[in-house]
């Protein structure tokens, strides 16, 4: 059923279709936007996609990323700044291949770049550079963040100062090919293939108060439906896939992820950042191409999501990023967002 889905959904990109609204930037391919604010100003740390002539298939080997560049903006609707290379492959010593979604966070007048690549043993793992300037150049930590894995990671940070990391993504992700603690080159190329047991779970990590490692144990991020019971592996149309992130609204934590292979953005929500949260439903259909990925940001008491689509190329691996209003309900659930208009 899966194979089925991700056929229709890759067709779809050779349709022609009216959109919600306009790429941000058309000068180079970017995805993946992890947008936040810092002195006053709109920062989007995306990934640079770039056509690399690496055949497609479900590890997601086509999207073999090299560098970063950091986009900005003083307000919504207004000019957009593509910065210099902020990180590249061969800046991190530790890297192999395939530079993927990063995230940003600050504290104390410096600036962390969080990034998944695979190392030279083809393992993805998350590591972390540092500025002085929201934009970069940053420079990398000599080793990956100490017990990290998988790929996407999201910050977030509460209003206590804590700050945590969301991380994870199944398939190409590899998070189906850890089990404690260890990695398993030759398991499943998909998920646990224990369709009738708990899907697996995103991680979340407190940092430290350096920002340059894990403080405690990684836990994981637990999606209850509403009769308390755990989602299933078989259950592709609300299940954890890649692309998590966390926002808090009204003292509430929603925790929202793409469900990867059925195309969707759904969201759970908890009353701390480790949850269990409560699955809520889908607020955004299938995009055109097979990734979604979003962030969501409160700006000028505006909510916005930032996520991508394929309007420029109609190729799935040469993305583009675009920002549009999140609106939610009185009871604080998020209205569904339609990015295709016809
Ligand atoms: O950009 C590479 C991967 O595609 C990301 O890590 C996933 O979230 C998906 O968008």
């Amino acid at each position: 059923q899966a194979a089925n889905k991700t056929a229709e959904k890759s067709a779809d990109t050779t349709k022609k279709s009216k959109y919600l609204s306009a790429p941000l930037i058309s000068e180079i391919y970017t995805a993946d936007p992890s947008a936040h604010v810092f002195n006053d100003k709109i920062y989007i740390y995306p990934s640079h996609d770039v056509e690399a002539g690496t055949p497609e298939n479900d590890n997601g080997d086509h999207f073999d990323m090299r560098d970063y560049h950091i986009l900005s903006m003083d307000s919504i609707g207004g000019k957009v700044t593509k910065h210099e290379v902020a990180l590249s492959v061969k800046d991190i010593p530790w890297a192999g291949r395939q530079l993927w979604a990063p995230d940003a966070a600050y504290k104390n007048g410096t600036y962390y770049l969080y990034f998944p690549v695979k190392d030279k043993q083809d393992v993805f793992r998350i590591g972390v550079a540092t500025s002085k300037n929201p934009v970069g150049p940053f420079k990398a930590e000599p080793e990956p963040i100490k017990g990290s894995l998988s790929i996407d990671p999201a910050m977030f940070t509460d209003t206590d100062g804590s700050t945590y990391m969301y991380f994870g993504g199944i398939w190409g992700g590899q998070l189906q090919r850890w089990k404690d603690g260890k990695y398993d080159a030759n398991g499943s190329k998909t998920d646990s293939q224990k369709e009738n047991e708990p899907a697996l779970s995103a991680k979340v990590a407190k940092m430290s108060g350096d920002m340059l490692s894990f403080d405690g144990e990684i836990k994981d991020v637990q999606i209850l439906d509403k009769q308390g019971k755990p989602l299933l592996t078989k259950d592709h149309d609300r299940r954890f896939f890649e692309g998590a992130w966390m926002h808090k609204y009204n003292g509430k934590y929603y925790f929202t992820y793409s469900t990867g292979d059925t195309h969707y953005l759904a969201y759970a929500i908890g009353d701390n950042p480790y949850g269990p949260f409560t699955y809520q439903g889908t607020f955004m259909n299938p995009v055109q191409g097979w990734t979604t990925h979003h962030s969501i940001l409160e700006i000028t008491d505006k909510w916005y999501i930032f996520y991508h689509d394929t309007e420029l190329s109609g190729k799935t691996h040469l993305r583009n990023v675009k920002v549009t209003e999140l609106k939610r309900n009185a009871d604080g659930t998020i209205q569904m967002i339609e990015p295709i208009l016809n």
